[in-house]
């Protein structure tokens, strides 16, 4: 157990209870967004609120503040953990709280219903400025925390020379390189695009500039969602079931390796945009093919790590091992956590696959295929291992057991159960052309509309039951966690992360030294992006006038 200086501990809890509580308000418009899909409520806003806004709230809380507090916090846990040095509790609580008020600033305009422009905030749909500055402010604070970390790694480094660095830090600085190369990028949308164009200062504005320096941050946003769920899964996973880990080399190069091809393929996500050339669309989508190398090769370590495990307790047969692992084990709970993120990445990877295939992914794009592979990424692996580690967390720098442990067991099960059922009709549904972001309770799953269709009343009726079964998975999350929050102190408090030795502790230079690695990830963004970007300002596209979602021509005075 690591003690954590109390300041530090507090701002540390903050940033995991924090968006927790928020995730009340995100998680309930998940499950209205299935309602509202499958005609089960057909009306505009319900609860006072409409439609986009929900939608907005659950793509800002439970995909942007919710991941960005958790990062921070794991890190600065992981920081003193590893290194055995604290980062400055100053620095720490200054990103903390810039962080918190950038949220608030960013959710007051999306409850008063000026900022219903989703997590995607894509032009022309237009929010107030403070939901920008809100949203600058929460990047900002999480920037502010990784700083702070790295004069402490350098401290580190200078007293053990020659040592190789901890796995879970080079995840974790991975991590925030990755954000730090695809925050840039966003910063400047937000700061030069669409804040002026918010404050009124200019008319317009350049809609694919906007997006493609959007898809620029977006792609590597996915990764920085997956990276500390990697980290627990190579450092801490094969621990929890009794081995150790396959291949120390294996979890840097898969770190290094997405360092490097997390940005340079943001096109993937624009196949169907107007005005960039198709041929860099055709090199981003190789570029796809490329990051999704390393999560092969995680599948195949991790695995392997696992059996050693199961077969050192017992495990026998081809797959007879499989029954060793700790599946309901109240010493291992966060195994469940784990597990069922990497059974659901299985089909959100191959599903990425599908999606980064140029000519398939015609067949896929803005339709309801696109939020079931996303909700068997960042909701599956990414989500349960933060929520996992989060409570982890939460009862180790408190002090408190976990209450209703068996309950606590079964949630990562049902939530899954939930993915899978929601994400089958959705990806039915997405194959019969059934749209993404779309209020269907109004059009198309409305008898009454002559959009009505029939044959999608079928998949969203499947998607609402999963998310049913979500919904009440994460209330049984909530009671588990605001029970333990709200018990008595048992233990001392302070941090310990189940660690495991690896099997083949290999020592090769290349995944050494992050350096060279960093100097191909911006090579890489340069040359992937310059030309695409460039071909944006020459063609000099006539910029846009804002809209509103409720309507499909400008809206005057804005
Ligand atoms: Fe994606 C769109 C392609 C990974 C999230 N993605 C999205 C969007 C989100 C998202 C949120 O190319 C929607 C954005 C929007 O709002 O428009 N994605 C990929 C590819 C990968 C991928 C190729 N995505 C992710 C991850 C995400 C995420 C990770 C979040 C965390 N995605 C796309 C494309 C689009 C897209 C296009 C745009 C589509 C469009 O038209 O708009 C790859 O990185 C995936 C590689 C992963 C694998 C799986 C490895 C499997 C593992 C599990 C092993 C299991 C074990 C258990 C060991 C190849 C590691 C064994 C069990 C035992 C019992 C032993």
């Amino acid at each position: 157990m690591v003690n954590i200086q109390p300041a530090l501990r507090k701002i540390i809890i903050f940033e995991l209870v924090f968006p927790i509580v928020l995730l009340i308000v995100g998680i309930y418009h998940g499950l209205l967004q299935f309602l509202y899909r499958a005609g089960w409520l057909r009306q505009v806003s319900f609860g006072g609120l409409e439609y986009y806004q929900g939608l907005t709230l659950h793509g800002v809380i439970n995909a942007i503040v919710f991941t960005t507090f958790f990062a921070v916090a794991f890190g600065n846990a992981l920081i003193p953990y590893f290194l055995g040095k604290h980062p400055s509790v100053k620095v720490a609580v200054i990103s903390g709280v810039t962080m918190a008020i950038g949220t608030v600033m960013a959710a007051i305009p999306i409850f008063t219903g000026s900022a219903s422009v989703l997590y995607t905030f894509y032009p022309p749909l237009k929010a107030h400025p403070s939901f920008y500055i809100g949203v600058t402010l929460l990047v900002v604070g999480s920037w502010l925390a990784f700083w702070g970390w790295i004069p402490v790694y350098r401290s580190w480094r200078k007293e053990n020379p020659g040592k190789k660095i901890p796995l879970a830090i080079l995840g974790i600085f991975t991590t925030f390189l990755v954000w730090q190369i695809a925050t840039a990028p966003v910063a400047y949308e937000v700061l030069v695009l669409l804040l002026p164009w918010s404050l009124g200062w200019t008319d317009t504005v350049n809609v694919v500039l906007a997006r493609t320096l959007f898809w620029f941050f977006g792609h590597p946003l996915v990764y920085f969602w997956i990276l500390p769920a990697y980290i627990m899964y190579y450092t801490m996973l094969p621990k929890l079931v009794g081995g150790k880990l396959f291949s120390d080399f294996a979890g840097r190069l898969a770190f290094l390796w997405l360092l490097v091809f997390s940005s340079p393929l943001g096109l993937h996500h624009q196949f169907t945009e107007p005005g960039l050339d198709s041929n860099w669309k055709l090199a981003h989508a190789f570029l796809t093919f490329l990051v999704a190398v390393p999560s092969i090769m995680t599948a195949f370590v991790v695995a392997a790590s696992m059996e050693y495990g199961a077969r050192a307790r017992g495990g026998k047969g081809l797959f007879g091992w499989w029954s060793k692992l700790p599946w309901f084990e109240q010493d291992a709970w966060l195994f469940g956590y784990f597990i069922c993120g990497l059974i659901l990445f299985i089909f959100g990877g191959i599903t990425g696959i599908v999606n980064a295939s140029y000519s398939m992914n015609r067949v896929v794009h803005n339709t309801a295929w696109l939020p079931a592979h996303f909700h068997m990424t960042v909701a599956g692996p990414a989500f349960l291992a933060f929520i996992g580690m989060s409570l982890h967390m939460i009862s180790q720098l408190t002090g408190k057991a976990i209450r209703y442990p068996s309950m606590n067991l079964w949630f990562p099960y049902i939530w899954s159960i939930g993915i899978f059922v929601s994400s089958t009709g959705a990806f039915i549904g997405g194959l019969q052309g059934m749209p993404r972001r779309t209020n269907m309770g109004l059009t198309y799953l409305n008898p009454e509309s002559v959009y009505f269709r029939g044959d999608w009343i079928f998949p969203s009726n499947i998607a609402v039951i999963g998310g049913i079964i979500m919904t009440i998975a994460m209330v049984m999350f909530f009671t588990v966690v605001f029970a333990t929050l709200f018990s008595k102190k048992t233990m001392q408090e302070g941090i310990e992360f189940p660690v495991a030795e690896a099997y083949h502790d290999e020592d090769y230079a290349v995944v050494r030294n992050m350096k060279p690695w960093i100097a191909a990830a911006v090579a890489a963004v340069a040359i992937a992006y310059t030309p695409p970007l460039y071909e944006i300002y020459k063609n000099k596209v006539k910029g846009a006038a804002a809209f509103l979602p409720s309507s499909p021509v400008p809206a005057s005075g804005t």
